[in-house]
């Protein structure tokens, strides 16, 4: 359906490249009036790039994302959590699906951007690389990390790309269920017993600083929200997605009896919350490739590829007959 483009026609990283005045000039008045891009559009080739690595990256963080709590999925305490967590655990994996689809749009094959993921060359969320210890930790993802992921998604599905807009107002209803389930097990937890309060203040202490680092490096060091938001395929900066999150959320927590491992995090008389620097040298480590878990997660992700390979061939191949592997 799109195969009339490449993403040989993006530009690398840094590379400088100058477009037709008269094509650029309509596309950026179709975006100033709130129009979508289409596929088929002509695009520059700065904005494809940019769309083929965000909407990448999203997808990586989407399957990647599902490892933490899908570790725990046998352990689920009752068989209600155990349904819930697995049907969110699908969702998660359905995400993924979606959202290679629409980077597919711009011209990048699935095999590529998984293999970029398997090699590192690909980033996906920070916050995918911290272990899940306890139970109280994935209640505190599903909470939180939904939450913060709900902000950017709702935020950005009001952006310019179409594709992306289509998938993340799907991925929003079913994160919106993620939420409350996740909200439910923390409400649980902390009106529980003393042990499990203890539990799930110890899961929010070490949550809290990836969480932070979720939304992105603080805006004045940020490489890409400027071009981002000229185009549309942003709506906030980090930064005020990161004041949207703690607007909502950390009165919740508070509401809880739960405490926040920020002594100085508080609401200023503007309106603005005040936070400490949440090390960013061990968000560039993570995101780079040395963080807790980051070899965990690829060496998973890479046996799945391995031993899924024999199906996705026999797919491509309808008529051949194969042998079911018995062990
Ligand atoms: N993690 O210039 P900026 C989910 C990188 S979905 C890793 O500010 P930008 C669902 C960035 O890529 C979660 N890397 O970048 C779920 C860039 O490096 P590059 C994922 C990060 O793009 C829940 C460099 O730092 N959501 O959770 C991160 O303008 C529960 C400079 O940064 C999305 O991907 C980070 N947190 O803003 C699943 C949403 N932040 O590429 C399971 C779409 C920054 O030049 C369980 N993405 N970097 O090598 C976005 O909205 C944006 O890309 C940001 C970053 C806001 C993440």
């Amino acid at each position: 359906m799109y195969g009339n483009i490449s993403v040989t026609d993006a530009p690398k990283a840094g590379e400088q490249y100058i477009e037709d005045p008269v094509k650029l000039a309509e596309f950026e008045a179709k975006i100033e009036r709130g129009e979508k891009i289409e596929p088929t559009d002509w695009m520059p080739r700065e904005y494809r790039r940019q769309l083929i690595r965000m909407i990448e990256q999203h997808a990586h963080s989407e399957i990647i994302g599902a490892l933490p709590e899908g570790t725990w999925i046998t352990r689920a305490p009752g068989f209600k959590r155990k349904m819930a967590l697995m049907a969110k655990v699908q969702d998660e994996i359905g995400h993924g699906q979606l959202l290679y689809s629409a980077a597919e749009t711009l011209g990048k094959s699935r095999e590529e951007m998984l293999n970029d993921l398997l090699s590192g060359k690909s980033k996906y969320s920070n916050v995918f690389n911290y272990p899940a210890e306890t139970w109280a930790d994935t209640a505190v993802i599903a909470w939180l990390i939904d939450a913060a992921a709900i902000i950017n998604q709702v935020t950005n599905a009001k952006g310019s790309y179409a594709p992306y807009s289509r998938a993340l107002e799907r991925i929003c209803t079913e994160e919106s269920f993620h939420l409350k389930y996740g909200y439910d097990n923390v409400v649980t937890l902390a009106t529980g017993t003393p042990k499990q309060r203890e539990m799930v203040q110890a899961a929010l202490n070490r949550w809290w600083k990836p969480i932070m680092h979720f939304f992105g490096p603080p805006d004045k060091a940020s490489q890409h929200t400027a071009t981002l938001m000229k185009w549309k395929v942003k709506m906030a900066s980090n930064d005020d997605m990161r004041q949207q999150f703690f607007e909502s959320y950390v009165p919740k927590i508070w509401e809880l009896g739960l405490t926040v491992p920020d002594p100085n995090l508080r609401k200023n008389d503007d309106g603005v919350w005040e936070y400490s620097d949440p090390d960013w040298d061990e968000f560039k480590r993570v995101i780079n490739g040395d963080g807790p878990c980051n070899k965990e997660r690829l060496s998973v992700r890479k046996w799945v590829e391995e031993s899924g390979a024999w199906v996705r061939n026999a797919l491509l191949k309808p008529d051949a007959r194969y042998v079911t592997p018995l062990s």
